[in-house]
C-alpha cells in the first residue's frame, strides 16, 4: 500500500521519523513520521499567533474557515481514503467524517458573524450594561482514532472563528490524517495572506504530549475526546491550574425499543449504529433495552441481519463493517464476550473472521449478546462491536436500565406513542446529552451541540452555542452621566 502519492496529492511530501503507522487493514507499516519533541515550544508559538489572530476582525477569521471549507470540498476524496486507510472505517464512512468537516466549515463561516453578546437591563440611570466574547486564547485539541479528523474540525473551525489559536494532538494511530489536514489548512491560509505562522499546529506524540498541554498555563482550553480514563487523567491537571476543559469521553449508548415501534426502521437503524464504524463510534449502540412482547421476534431478525453483514476490506465499496483498529481492540473485544459467556448470556457472532490473508488485521463478525440483567459488564464501555440485547416491562424500568450505567452520551428511543416518547425526553427521562426518538443514538449533524453527562465529561462540542466555550465573556457597564449611583442603592459619600 503506498500512501506516498496520495499525501502528495494532499499537499504533504513524505514524512520520516520514529512513529511507524500501520493500516488496520492489513496490519503493515504504511509510513513514519516525526515526533514532536519539544511541546511546550508549540505553545510559545500559539501565544504569538493569538496576539495578532484576536484583533482580526471575526468575519474575516470567518473567511479563513470558508478557504478551508473549499479545500477540503476539493480534497474530500483523497482526504476520506486517507482515513480509511488509517483508521479502517469503510469508504462511505470516511467521506461522511470529511462531510460533517465541511459542515462544520460552513457552519462557523455564519457564526463569525453572529458571536453574540447581550445588553441587559441596568439598575442604574444613564448606565449601559452589556456583555462581549472576546477571544480566549491558543486551544489543545485532543482527538482519537475513531474521528481522526471530524473532532479536531469541530473544535478548530469554532475556535478560528472565535480568534483562538489551535494545537492539534490527535492519536497516535493517526497522525498522517492529522498532518494532511493541517497541510490543507496551510493551503487555505496562503490563500488568506498574512496568517500568523503557529495559528495552527500539530504535536506529535502520546500521552506525555497530552500531559504538557493540559499542564500548561498558556492554554487556556483543552478540548479532549477520548476514553473516560484518558479525560480522567487529564482533567484534574487541567483543573490543578484553573484551566478549562472540554471533554467527550466515553459512551455506553442505548435504544428503547417499546412495544409499538416500527422493526424495519429498528433493524435499519440499530445495524448503523451497533455494526457500523465496527462499532468504535463514542456513539454507537452497545445497549438494545427491548420490550418483551417484541423481544424474541426483534433478535431473530437482527440475528439474521448481523449474519448478512459484509465484514471485509473497507475499501471494497460493498464492506460494510471493516476491521478493529488493532490487537488490543480485539482483545478487549474477546474477553467482554467470554466473560458475558462464562455469566450464562447468550452469544450470536464475535468471532474473528479471516480477511485478505492478512493476519496481523483484526475483522470481527459484531455479536449480539442476550442478557438477562444489566451486570458490570454490560454497564461498562467496550470498544468494539457488541450489542447486548435485554428485556423491559414498564417503561420507567426501559429508562432507569438507560440511565443506570456511568456513561450519558448518547440514547434512542423506537416508539409510535407520543407519550413514549416525551417522557424518554423529559427530565425524568434519559439522562445523556443525546436522547433521539426513531432514530439510532449515533451519527449526529453538526448543528447540535454534541457531547454528554457523567462519565462522558460534561462539554459540549460542534453546533448550537458549544462556541461559547472558545471565548472568554466580559461584561461590561458604561456610565454615561454625570453621577455615580452605586448598584444596589448603597450610600458611599464622605
Ligand atoms: C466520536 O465517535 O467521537 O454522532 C464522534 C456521531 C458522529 C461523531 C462521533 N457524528 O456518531
Amino acid at each position: 500500500m503506498d500512501v506516498s502519492g496520495l499525501l502528495a496529492r494532499l499537499g504533504l511530501s513524505p514524512p520520516n521519523g520514529p512513529l511507524e503507522v500501520r493500516s488496520p487493514i492489513h496490519g503493515q507499516v504504511i509510513a513514519s513520521v516525526p515526533v514532536t519533541t519539544d511541546p511546550a515550544r508549540a505553545v510559545q508559538a500559539a501565544a504569538e499567533a493569538f496576539a495578532a489572530w484576536r484583533v482580526v476582525p471575526a468575519p474575516k477569521r470567518g473567511e479563513l474557515v470558508r478557504l478551508l471549507g473549499e479545500e477540503l470540498r476539493r480534497a474530500k476524496p483523497d482526504l476520506s481514503l486517507l482515513i480509511t486507510l488509517e483508521s479502517g472505517k469503510i469508504l462511505q464512512e470516511g467521506l461522511g467524517e470529511v462531510q460533517e468537516m465541511i459542515d462544520i466549515c460552513d457552519f462557523a463561516v455564519g457564526l463569525s458573524r453572529q458571536l453574540y453578546g447581550l445588553t441587559m437591563a441596568t439598575e442604574r440611570p444613564r448606565h449601559r450594561m452589556m456583555e462581549t466574547w472576546h477571544p480566549l486564547g491558543p486551544v489543545a485539541v485532543i482527538t482519537a482514532f475513531n474521528f481522526p479528523a471530524a473532532v479536531w474540525a469541530w473544535n478548530a473551525a469554532l475556535a478560528l472563528v472565535c480568534g483562538d489559536p489551535v494545537i492539534w494532538k490527535p492519536s497516535e494511530k493517526t497522525p498522517l490524517t492529522a498532518l494532511a489536514v493541517n497541510a490543507l489548512l496551510t493551503r487555505a491560509a496562503e490563500r488568506f495572506g498574512g496568517v500568523p505562522n503557529g495559528l495552527s499546529q500539530v504535536v506529535i506524540g502520546g500521552i506525555e504530549a497530552a500531559r504538557t498541554l493540559a499542564d500548561h498555563k498558556g492554554i487556556p482550553l483543552v478540548s479532549a475526546t477520548g476514553s473516560t480514563a484518558m479525560g480522567k487523567a487529564l482533567a484534574p491537571r487541567i483543573a490543578r491550574r484553573l484551566g478549562r476543559s472540554l471533554l467527550e469521553l466515553g459512551g455506553n449508548n442505548a435504544a428503547i425499543i417499546c412495544p409499538s415501534a416500527d422493526l424495519d426502521l429498528v433493524e435499519r437503524a440499530v445495524l448503523f449504529a451497533a455494526a457500523g464504524t465496527a462499532g468504535q463510534r463514542c456513539t454507537s449502540l452497545r445497549r438494545l433495552i427491548v420490550h418483551h412482547s417484541v423481544r424474541d421476534r426483534l433478535a431473530e431478525r437482527l440475528k439474521a441481519a448481523y449474519g448478512r453483514i459484509r465484514v471485509g476490506d473497507p475499501r471494497d465499496p460493498a464492506t460494510l463493517v471493516g476491521p478493529l483498529i488493532g490487537a488490543k481492540a480485539y482483545q478487549a473485544m474477546r474477553h467482554a464476550l467470554a466473560k458475558a459467556g462464562a455469566a450464562g448470556a447468550t452469544v450470536t457472532g464475535g468471532e474473528r473472521l479471516a480477511v485478505g490473508g492478512w493476519n496481523q488485521a483484526f475483522y470481527v463478525r459484531p455479536a449480539l449478546v442476550e442478557v438477562r440483567r444489566q451486570t458490570e459488564l454490560v454497564r461498562s464501555e467496550t470498544f468494539a462491536p457488541i450489542l447486548y440485547v435485554m428485556g423491559y416491562e414498564r417503561l420507567e424500568q426501559a429508562i432507569a436500565l438507560n440511565n443506570g450505567v456511568p456513561q450519558g452520551l448518547a440514547s434512542s428511543i423506537f416508539t409510535r406513542d407520543l407519550g413514549e416518547a416525551e417522557a424518554f425526553l423529559a427530565a425524568s427521562g434519559s439522562d445523556c446529552g443525546i436522547a433521539n426518538v426513531n432514530i439510532g443514538p449515533s451519527g449526529a449533524e453538526i448543528g447540535g451541540a454534541f457531547g454528554g453527562e457523567k462519565d462522558t465529561g460534561g462539554g459540549r462540542e460542534s453546533g448550537s452555542d458549544a462556541w461559547k466555550a472558545y471565548m472568554r465573556r466580559a461584561t461590561n457597564t458604561i456610565n454615561y452621566g454625570r453621577d455615580l449611583p452605586l448598584a444596589q442603592g448603597i450610600v458611599f459619600t464622605t
